[in-house]
């Protein structure tokens, strides 16, 4: 299965890595447009040569107690980036927001799929996708990075998180938008205990059984740091063990900080799933 990512294709036939990509202020210089892009640029040129199939581009952190980012901020922060690395490599751009009118300007400069934490929930965020025609990755969410961690509640997560995601394909379909644009994320860390993250993990073949792709974004979240007690710096380990877990169970795109590694573990995963039985 290939997706068309504004003209370039996002081929889903076998697992892929989606490098992230922060053009915040904490990640790249700050203000000095040019610089920001530049550095931006090269890493995203080091994510392809470790075979990433997609770069992810994002301009307001939604780690937990994230600060919010003005549109204007958000605009100013990602449009010279996308533009940057469009003309210069090949693979999809994916633009991490849920502001309508940052979707409407990273599609402009050349993003080719919309990642939206929020499913498209946002005023004017669903027509915004209606008319930009790319694909969507829609998540789930609990709260909002401001307060999804103070008190995350469910009675059955796996089910409470699938049948947020199906009603959130139904409204776009009705809007307009062709499911088989569609891919789901049942947004590990966003508003889940380690328990709910690790039910979601157990059962993650449920969502995948739902037809759609199925990302998954586990790279250095606080999950791992919480079961291991390590330092962020310390979670590649424990990032690639997450997403084999989530390739095992069908999982087609793995959003990571840790490109390279990330390929490797998901293609010795994918060789095992692959394999004939016998000769
Ligand atoms: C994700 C994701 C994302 N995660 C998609 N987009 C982030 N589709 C940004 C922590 O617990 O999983 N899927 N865009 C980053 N957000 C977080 C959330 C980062 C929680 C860290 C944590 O440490």
């Amino acid at each position: 299965m290939i997706l068309d990512c504004a003209g370039k294709p996002l081929d889903l036939s076998h697992p892929q890595v989606m490098g992230i990509l922060n053009v915040t202020p904490d990640s790249f210089s700050d203000g000095g447009d040019f610089l920001a892009a530049d550095a931006a640029l090269a890493q995203a040129k080091k994510m392809v040569d470790d075979g990433a199939a997609i770069i992810d581009v994002g301009g307001e952190s939604t780690r937990p107690g994230a600060a919010i980012v003005s549109v204007e901020e958000e605009i100013s922060r990602v449009v010279p980036v996308i533009e940057a690395i469009q003309a210069e490599i090949g693979i999809p751009i994916s633009i991490d927001t849920s502001k309508p009118e940052v979707m409407r300007a990273a599609v402009k400069a050349g993003a080719g799929l919309i990642n939206d934490v929020q499913a498209l929930q946002v005023d004017g965020a669903l027509q915004a996708a209606v008319e930009l025609d790319v694909p969507v990755c829609l998540m789930h969410a609990q709260g909002t990075p401001q307060n999804m961690q103070d008190a995350p509640q469910y009675e059955n997560v796996v089910d409470e998180v699938s049948q947020f995601l199906l009603q959130r394909v139904t409204m776009c379909e009705q809007a307009g938008i062709s499911r088989d644009k569609l891919i789901l994320d049942p947004g590990f860390g966003f508003g889940k205990r380690a328990r709910h993250n690790l039910r979601l993990m157990k059962n993650l073949h449920f969502l995948i059984n739902q037809g759609l792709p199925v990302l998954v974004g586990v790279s250095r979240k606080s999950i791992i740091g919480a079961l291991l007690n390590v330092t962020v710096e310390e979670r590649l380990a424990g990032s690639l063990s997450l997403a084999t877990i989530a390739v095992w169970q069908g999982a087609k795109i793995i959003r990571s900080h840790d490109v390279r590694e990330t390929v490797q573990a998901i293609s010795l995963c994918n060789h095992v799933m692959q394999v004939e039985d016998f000769d």
